[in-house]
């Protein structure tokens, strides 16, 4: 049975993609970690792991009875994961709107059979990967802003060291 690696996220605006990597390029050093390139650059929801295409079916059905308005976000936080090796952007504060999205989708997810880690949700957007050493992180005198008015279902694949993700379908947020 073929399956697929999936995960519920949020992309970002193409202008503040190339904002942030910009900001990237001057903030950490080249040796911090492995840059996630900018079409990459996403907010994860909740991640779904191997998936056959019976299951995503059933899962999408429930993902399309969700019923939220949008909401804005303001990334405006940076921090640095040692363990998994990960420097990321994230809020200082997390909107309503976005936890509640991501608990619907993370329960919807456990019903269908996908496990959902016990760890809380830590909305964040990977910057850099394989940052297992200390890193300087710079000042946190950035703020990017923009209103989330879809959230998507996306297909993560891994080749030649590198993973990429593809959206597979998106669901608009209604108020
Ligand atoms: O880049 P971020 O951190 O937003 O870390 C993986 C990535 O999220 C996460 O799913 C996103 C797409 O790959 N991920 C990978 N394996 C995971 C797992 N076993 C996982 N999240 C939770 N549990």
């Amino acid at each position: 049975m073929s399956t697929r690696r999936l995960f519920f996220g949020i992309g970002l605006p193409q202008t503040i993609q190339q904002e942030i990597i910009a900001w990237r390029a001057a903030a950490f050093d080249a040796a911090a970690g492995r840059p996630l390139a900018a079409a990459n650059l996403h907010l994860t929801l909740a991640f779904l792991g191997e998936v056959s295409d019976e299951k995503t079916t059933a899962i999408s059905r429930l993902a399309g009875r969700i019923r939220q308005p949008p909401f804005t976000l303001h990334i405006d936080d940076a921090g640095h994961w040692p363990r998994p090796g990960v420097v990321w952007l994230g809020l200082r504060q997390a909107p309503r709107g976005l936890v509640q999205l991501a608990e619907m989708l993370r329960s919807q997810a456990a019903r269908s059979g996908c496990y959902q880690s016990p760890h809380p949700f830590h909305p964040h957007i990977s910057l850099l990967r394989n940052a297992t050493r200390p890193v300087a992180m710079p000042p946190r005198d950035f703020h990017w802003q923009f209103d989330v008015t879809h959230f998507s279902l996306l297909q993560s694949t891994f080749a030649q060291g590198r993973s990429s993700y593809k959206v597979i379908e998106s669901w608009p947020l209604i108020a």
